[in-house]
């Protein structure tokens, strides 16, 4: 992390110098010319990044994850020759409860939150989304069979959340959560 600011500092401030300096590494990123290609070489780094930005994104209201305080639902993540499906897939839950989606077969699946246009809805629920995210209310794909991912919805407001699993988008892997 300290490397690549380096890398970049020096690239725009002193390409010259640069150029001179016996690191191989630094030399590529600077005549790259671009961040671009030194986030590809740091991964890490990079989602690391990006995890600390999102609550900052998040908006107005919330931005700290609020764990659960009620009951535990469980939602199945299928893939088989019945199809991709959430099981079951429309769930009705009370605030303050969880959804733990566990992984039966057929993965990698996740679960990403589609439509919410509240934003303190939208900021609480992506801040109750744990884990090296995809994106903005899109959680990590979840690969192993009995590997869970749980999401809690304190303090997420009463009202539809419709998900999908992003992988199967086009499988019709989807469902809803109705929180209460
Ligand atoms: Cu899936």
């Amino acid at each position: 992390m300290r490397f690549h600011g380096i890398a970049l500092l020096a690239s725009a401030t002193i390409l010259g110098a640069c150029g001179g300096e016996k690191q191989p590494a630094a030399d590529t990123a600077a005549t790259a010319a671009a961040p671009a290609p030194a986030a590809t070489t740091t991964p890490s780094t990079d989602s690391a990044a990006a995890t600390t930005g999102a609550p900052a994104t998040g908006a107005p209201a919330a931005g700290a994850a609020a764990p659960a305080t009620g009951q535990t639902h469980e939602v199945k993540m299928i893939g088989d020759a019945t199809g991709y499906k959430f099981e079951p897939a429309n769930l009705t839950v009370k605030q303050g409860d969880a959804v733990k989606f566990v992984m039966v077969s057929g993965g990698p699946h996740n679960v990403t939150f589609q439509n919410v246009t509240d934003a303190a809805a939208k900021a609480q629920l992506d801040a109750n989304m744990p884990g090296q995210k995809m994106g903005e209310l899109a959680g990590p794909m979840v690969m192993q069979p009995n590997e869970a991912y749980v999401v809690s919805f304190a303090k997420v407001p009463a009202g539809k959340y419709d998900y999908i699993c992003t992988p199967h988008a086009a499988m019709n892997m989807k469902g809803t959560i109705t929180v209460q």
